[in-house]
């Protein structure tokens, strides 16, 4: 196949909110710099629900969505030297070349050499799409597009991972466990002792709970609107749960009342602007730091009191928890085949790429955290 165009099943998204449609695609072969991707299981998170709803500013139809992926490299293009056929790796939607400024910096794991063209769904090369349809160009998403059996991705945006590794698990570590862990580790960077407050108790949610436990947190106040959650969230370190629902007073109250005038930390895993403000509120004068790691839509702003970061609350995000893709998803997989994090436990369903409509479905139900499709 190296060097020909591949037809494949995959699954496009022609309009936002339409359901997804398995069509025979012709996949390119991979120019320059580039990596077509067998892709043998993936995931879906909630970006891949946002983008698909039409809210997500950079969403552009027709695509192929899935960033949360594992798969076996089928051929390189010219000059890549990282990876060959037959690799095991999982795509990274945050990309690290290890030559840009934000790479260079020591400060981000963001990286600038090809958001620009990830962005706006086509290849860095010849701003163009690999992807087609009876002719059509399909565009890419997040640099991934792993709705697919094949996939053509930049180098700097595959992570190659120990072989033995089983793909339907760690596919995982493509987006949301990491998400949530780094949040913790590297974004927050929580010491032991401190109090933790997670709004949003889905996959990224219970992530952070991981993360916390882990980095010796006392306190894990697990926030969801959803009972279900509760249960479930002990097992990944949350000690205690509040539903909003049950209070008059605003959450954030709540939580500062709990917590002898708030938390070390808190952490949105919603995408829920008004969440965001009850989280920063949330956080202790002095010191507390809230992190931002959902995806709120297009046109939401967040607003706060100034007055809350004049008296050192501290405002972050994250974005793939601060982990450095290429470098640090093989220490992941790592850990987990050393059984110290979990992955197994995050996934709830299992299904095929050609049942993905019915996953999204179970994704907007409240039981799924993540379900894994075979592709
Ligand atoms: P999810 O839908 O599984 O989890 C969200 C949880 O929030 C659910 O349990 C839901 O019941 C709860 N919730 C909804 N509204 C609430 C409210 N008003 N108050 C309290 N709880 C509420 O989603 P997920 O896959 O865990 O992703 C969470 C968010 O993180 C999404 O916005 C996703 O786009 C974003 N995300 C960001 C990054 C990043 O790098 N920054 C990476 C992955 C996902
Ligand atoms: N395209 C959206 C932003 C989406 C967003 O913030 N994405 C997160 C990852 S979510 C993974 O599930 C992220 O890492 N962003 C950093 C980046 O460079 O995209 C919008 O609003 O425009
Ligand atoms: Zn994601």
């Amino acid at each position: 196949t190296q060097g020909k165009v591949i037809t494949c099943k995959a699954a496009v998204a022609y309009e936002a909110n339409k359901p997804l449609v398995i069509e025979d695609v012709e996949v390119a072969p991979p120019q320059a710099g580039e990596v077509r991707v067998q892709i043998l299981y993936t995931a879906l998170c909630h970006t891949d629900a946002y983008t698909w709803s039409g809210k997500d500013p950079e969403g552009l139809f027709p695509c192929i969505l899935g960033h949360e992926a594992a798969g076996i490299v089928e051929s390189v293009g010219e000059g890549v030297t990282e990876v060959k056929a037959g690799d095991h790796v999982i795509p990274c939607y945050q990309a690290e070349c290890k030559e840009c400024k934000f790479c260079k910096s020591g400060k981000t794991n963001l990286c600038g050499k090809i958001r620009g063209a990830t962005g706006v769904g086509v290849m860095m090369n010849d701003r163009k799409s690999r992807f087609s349809v009876r002719g059509t160009p399909i565009y890419h998403f997040m640099g991934t597009s792993t709705f697919s059996q094949y996939t053509v991705v930049h180098d700097v945006s595959v992570a190659k991972i120990d072989p033995q590794a089983p793909l339907e698990k760690v596919c995982l570590l493509g987006c949301g466990v990491p998400t949530g862990l780094g949040a913790v580790w590297n974004t927050a960077k929580v010491e032991a002792g401190s109090n933790v407050a997670i709004f949003g108790l889905g996959t990224v949610g219970l992530a952070v709970a991981e993360g916390a436990k882990a980095a010796g947190a006392s306190r894990i106040i697990g926030i969801d609107i959803d009972t279900r959650k509760f249960e479930r969230a002990k097992d990944f370190g949350v000690t205690e749960f509040v539903n909003p629902k049950d209070h008059e007073q605003p959450i954030q109250q709540v939580l500062v009342d709990m917590t002898d005038g708030g938390v070390d930390y808190s952490f949105e895993c919603i995408g829920n602007v008004s969440i965001m403000r009850a989280a920063l509120e949330c956080c202790h004068k002095g010191w507390g730091t809230s992190v931002i790691v959902g995806v709120a839509a297009s046109g939401q702003e967040i607003a706060t009191r100034p007055f809350q970061l004049v008296t050192g609350r501290v405002w972050k995000g994250t974005a793939f928890g601060g982990f450095k893709s290429r470098t640090q998803v093989p220490q992941l997989v790592d850990k987990y085949m050393n059984k110290e994090i979990k992955i197994d436990e995050y996934i709830t369903h299992n299904l095929t790429l050609e049942e993905i409509n019915k996953a999204f479905d179970l994704l907007h139900g409240g039981d799924c955290l993540r379900c894994v499709l075979k592709v």
